[in-house]
């Protein structure tokens, strides 16, 4: 079997996604997410003017060495959009090599370790009740794990919470911008979780996401004000570029700590895994290499008690998910896997095959990944630029969204 032709598909189905569509001599085919949120144009180009030459008469079944020659042979290793496009590529390949084999890819990854993979939904409130509310709506639906996130007085608009009405775009910028006060954040935090661990009790798991807006010992004394209310995880507590600052985080709590969603590669995490700073990684599929190089990341975590905890954001297309699933039921130390919304349009654009019950998400049986791409109907959502908002503090200084 040849590769005979790969094509990069941009649509916008209510926002924006990147595929890869890899077709063969033998007439299967299989598809990617190359999507970075904010980027994307990026990577459609790394991929349509880079990648799609070096693939054309490859054999698709030689998956890991085309991993190392797009990662080896582009000379300038890593990085988010580099590291999109070569995790394209592994997960059509997985899905081409699934359907030849006539077998769901976790078939080809061990097979299942679990019956379902554990998945969080989002609760965000405007208000403390507004949470609690969202959380019971989450839980009637079967959600065993629920992200909670709640506007905090003071601060209008924030990540994870609907926009207020002061939200907008400035005329001068092209993209939003938030403020931000984090001793607004920190003084109210921990009564969000007080009040909403008063209201349901401790039956269902609850993560909260901090968004990289805080420093290592301003995290300490928040993780150690959560500790009553027994979180499953606090996430993106501090950027981890300097991966040692966690352990100035760990001395100060025991609140299990998550973080890793933008890591394109296992040396942006080996040193917290290694000294185990951390007891989740974030890592995904179509931002970390694809699903060879995550089986790897996991891998080496497993024996330091680090489990991942992918992400799963609406900015993920559907054929991220389906391979995030593949990976989650096969792969040991897989704990939990973020499931966020996506429009009804960008499920019918992306037909699939996995499915939610009961608070597990599944994969499906279906030969290779189980997600395709409607081309027809993809080409009727026109591309639109769009960003990410940018975070100011009260002083004016840019922050981590
Ligand atoms: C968030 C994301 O889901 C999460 O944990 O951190 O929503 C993140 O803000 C977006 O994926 C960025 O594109
Ligand atoms: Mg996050």
């Amino acid at each position: 079997m040849k590769i005979s032709r790969a094509s990069v598909i941009v649509t916008s189905p209510g926002r924006n996604f990147v595929t890869l569509k890899i077709e063969t001599d033998e007439g299967i085919h299989g598809i990617g997410d190359a999507t970075l949120n904010g980027r994307e144009l990026a990577v459609a180009a790394y991929l349509a003017e880079h990648v799609v030459p070096m693939l054309e008469g490859r054999d698709p079944a030689d998956i890991e060495d085309t991993w190392q020659l797009l990662y080896k042979g582009a000379y300038w290793r890593r990085g988010p959009v580099t590291m999109a496009a070569i995790a394209a590529v592994d997960m059509a390949l997985w899905d081409i090599k699934g359907k030849a084999l006539d077998t769901p890819v976790y078939n080809l990854l061990g097979g299942r370790s679990r019956t379902g993979v554990l998945c969080y939904g989002h609760a965000s409130g405007r208000t403390i009740p507004d949470a609690i509310e969202k959380v019971q709506s989450l839980q009637e639906k079967g959600y065993r794990a629920i992200r909670v996130q709640c506007v905090v007085p003071g601060i209008d608009n924030m990540y994870g919470t609907p926009r207020g009405e002061t939200a907008g775009q400035r005329p001068d910028l092209p993209f939003v911008e938030d403020g931000w006060a984090t001793e607004k954040y920190l003084r109210f935090a921990p009564q969000l979780f007080a009040e909403v661990r008063d209201a349901i009790g401790y039956d269902v798991h609850l993560l909260h996401d901090a968004h990289h807006r805080l420093t290592p010992i301003e995290a300490g004394w928040l993780g150690k004000r959560l500790e009553d209310f027994q979180l499953f995880w606090l996430e993106d507590a501090v950027p981890a570029e300097l991966q040692e600052s966690f352990r100035l985080i760990r001395q100060h709590t025991t609140t299990p700590l998550a973080v890793g969603e933008v890591f394109n590669s296992l040396m942006d995490c080996h040193q917290l895994i290694r000294e185990q700073l951390i007891d989740y990684v974030r890592a995904t599929v179509v931002h970390a290499g694809g699903i060879t190089h995550l089986r790897k990341l996991a891998n080496f975590a497993e024996p330091y008690h680090v489990r991942t905890g992918c992400h799963g954001a609406g900015d993920l297309s559907p054929v991220s998910m389906a391979a995030a699933l593949h990976f989650g039921i096969s792969t040991h130390n897989a704990a939990i896997q973020e499931y966020g919304h996506h429009s009804e349009e960008t499920h019918a654009v992306f037909p699939h095959a996995w499915s939610f019950s009961d608070g597990y998400l599944h994969p499906g049986e279906a030969p290779g990944l189980g997600v395709d791409i409607d081309e027809e109907l993809a080409s009727r959502y026109e591309y639109s630029r769009s960003y990410l908002p940018v975070s100011r503090k009260v002083d004016g200084t840019v922050g981590s969204w």
